[in-house]
């Protein structure tokens, strides 16, 4: 189902145009369009093969062309065409929080402002405050949007790392002179973000793997070339760098290039200590210099005197410690998920219906999927008025009945009003199998009363989960400045269940907050927050998360069959 590409594609043409400052009704054609298309019922691949694109409101010749492009290719030859016409650095603008294209495109035509730094800087002079659709708040708006950006430009979501990792190492497995090959650095230990990507490989060949390696379609450009290490830009600006070591350093490499460079630091000082050399070639005798172990991570965490430690540990939170104690935690593997309990259909903002993401998690292997779509207040999600709520709860039952060995769970992602009451009245919410409470309006409160409205909705008896407490968006959003400790207690208190949210702009709680909380007895749920089905595959990161919170299976209540969940959750 391409309906959200389309979607996608054609939001994107409008705020291009926009951009370019067309006239108001061509990128208005394409944002309604975009708007139907988002709610379509329908397949819009199958529309098109029926011929049917005309029959949508809105949609004229020229629309659908382009649309029949983009189900039939997944691209559109026009978009790229636009966005080649527009300087580069104005397009990096529109990812600032706060500013659209409409922003955007008046600054240039009015002020001549063109890059970030001279934005910047006309924000600082106070340049901005007498343009129409401008104000003081404005340029206080966009110097923060900006230090957000900054925070984390250059470098990219775990899942746009991972997507690319596993590309670039299913073309070097092809490679007959690599003999092992495995990611190294902070994708390894799978944090929140990328900074570049490291790639670990052996061979008796390095010359030819290099040769190998810079050939890979997708480069755009090679740094640096030599035969223990080479460095190429991506097309989509990522960095890959690629070490080529000896067999028997591959296990030594791999320790030292997967970090954290904090980890190693330690770990270098306790072989020191025992009398060993440790690096990246290998563990050597101190005095005499000869090789000991290096072939693989395990052989030389266990010559050190520790357990192994899996990558996501490697972060110098005490892991080494514990390691030499022999006390580390068994962490919650990736297959140990039996369902997804955070997923939106299209009841409210979801791309498909229940049916259709319900045999997608059955496809997964899970015995279960919670529905959890918006409540009635927020209104731009289409949320569920309790009339509909009815209507859901009885669609959902038909759906149970064509199902063996599974089952969908009808919940919801209740709002969390600004005075901490639900958007549901007691009645409704009895209604739902389970209830996630989360906030998504009002976010600008004092850190007291954000942490009062949150606690308030965890006392609500009904409420079994709180998504994604912090609200954060990586580089977008700023977290809750929650009082943890409150929060923790109550959720201890009320038995509410601490989301991990695992889409990857979110991953919150994060790690640290996930350690804290599980040190304090808190209990997690991991879900998706799934909007279309390739969101479901989002579950890995949460998953890792938990992992970099030093979770075991039996913190995590989607561990559990789906008799278990359903005695903890009352139904
Ligand atoms: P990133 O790329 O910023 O997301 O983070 P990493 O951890 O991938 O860092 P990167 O790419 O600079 O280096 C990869 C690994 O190499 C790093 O995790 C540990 C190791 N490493 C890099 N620099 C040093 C260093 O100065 N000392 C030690 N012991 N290890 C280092
Ligand atoms: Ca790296
Ligand atoms: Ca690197």
């Amino acid at each position: 189902m391409k309906n959200q590409l389309v979607t996608d594609i054609l939001y994107q043409i409008a705020d291009l145009l926009d951009l370019k400052g067309e006239i108001f009704f061509k990128t208005r054609a394409y944002r309604i369009a975009a708007q139907t298309i988002e709610v379509l019922d329908e397949d819009i691949e199958v529309v098109t093969k029926e011929n049917r694109l005309r029959e949508i409101p809105g949609v004229g010749d020229a629309l659908a062309k382009k649309i029949k492009e983009i189900a039939e290719t997944g691209r559109l030859e026009y978009l790229d065409r636009l966005k080649k016409e527009i300087p580069e650095e104005l397009l990096k603008m529109l990812n600032i929080s706060g500013l659209g294209p409409k922003k955007v495109s008046s600054l240039y035509q009015n002020l001549g402002i063109k890059t970030i730094e001279v934005l910047r800087q006309a924000c600082l002079d106070g340049k901005l405050r007498d343009l129409e659709g401008f104000g003081e708040i404005t340029e206080k708006n966009i110097l923060r949007g900006i230090q957000l950006m900054e925070k984390t430009s250059g470098r990219v979501l775990l899942n746009v790392a991972y997507e690319n990792g596993e590309r670039y190492i299913n073309y070097l497995k092809r490679c007959n002179k690599i003999e092992k090959v495995s990611i190294a650095g902070s994708l390894r230990r799978w944090k929140e973000t990328i900074g570049d990507l490291d790639i670990l490989a052996s061979s008796d060949n390095p010359e030819e793997v290099m040769n190998y390696f810079v050939k890979y379609s997708d480069v755009q450009r090679v740094l640096l070339k030599g035969i223990t290490k080479t460095s190429v830009l991506l097309n989509d600006d990522l960095q890959v760098d690629l070490r080529v070591v000896k067999n028997n350093s591959f296990g030594a490499a791999l320790q030292y290039f997967t970090g954290s460079k904090e980890h190693n630091v330690k770990m270098r000082s306790i072989a020191i200590k025992k009398g060993f050399k440790l690096n990246e070639y290998g563990l050597f005798d101190k005095e005499k210099d000869k090789y000991i172990v290096g072939r693989t991570e395990k052989e030389i965490y266990s010559k050190l005197g520790l357990a192994y430690i899996d990558p996501e540990l490697r972060e110098n939170r005490n892991e080494l410690e514990t390691a030499a104690k022999n006390k580390l935690p068994k962490l919650v593997g990736y297959n140990e998920i039996w369902g997804d309990l955070h997923v939106h259909s299209s009841w409210s903002d979801g791309y498909e219906s229940v049916e259709t993401m319900a045999h997608q998690a059955k496809k997964m292997g899970y015995e279960y999927i919670g529905i959890t779509d918006h409540s009635q207040s927020l209104k731009v999600a289409r949320g569920l008025s309790e009339e509909r709520v009815i209507k859901k709860v009885n669609e959902i039952d038909k759906i149970n009945k064509k199902f063996s060995n599974f089952r969908v769970l009808c919940g919801t992602e209740c709002d969390i009003k600004p005075d901490g009451e639900l958007d549901y009245s007691d009645k409704i919410l009895k209604k739902f199998g389970f209830v996630y409470a989360g906030i998504h309006t009002s976010f600008k409160m004092t850190p007291e009363d954000i942490t009062n409205r949150t606690i308030k909705a965890m006392e609500n008896e009904h409420v079994d989960f709180l998504a994604h407490p912090t609200c954060r968006i990586l580089g977008r959003r700023e977290p809750f400045e929650l009082d943890m400790d409150r929060l923790f207690d109550a959720a201890r208190e009320t038995n509410t269940y601490l989301e991990i949210n695992s889409f990857p702009d979110r991953l919150d709680v994060n790690d640290i907050h996930t350690k804290l909380a599980k040190e304090k007895g808190v209990k997690f749920v991991i879900g998706t927050d799934a909007h279309n089905l390739n969101h479901l595959s989002f579950m890995q990161f949460g998953v890792a998360t938990a992992r970099r919170g030093w979770l075991e299976k039996k913190d995590i209540l989607n561990t559990y069959s789906l008799k278990e969940i359903e005695k903890h959750l009352g139904m």
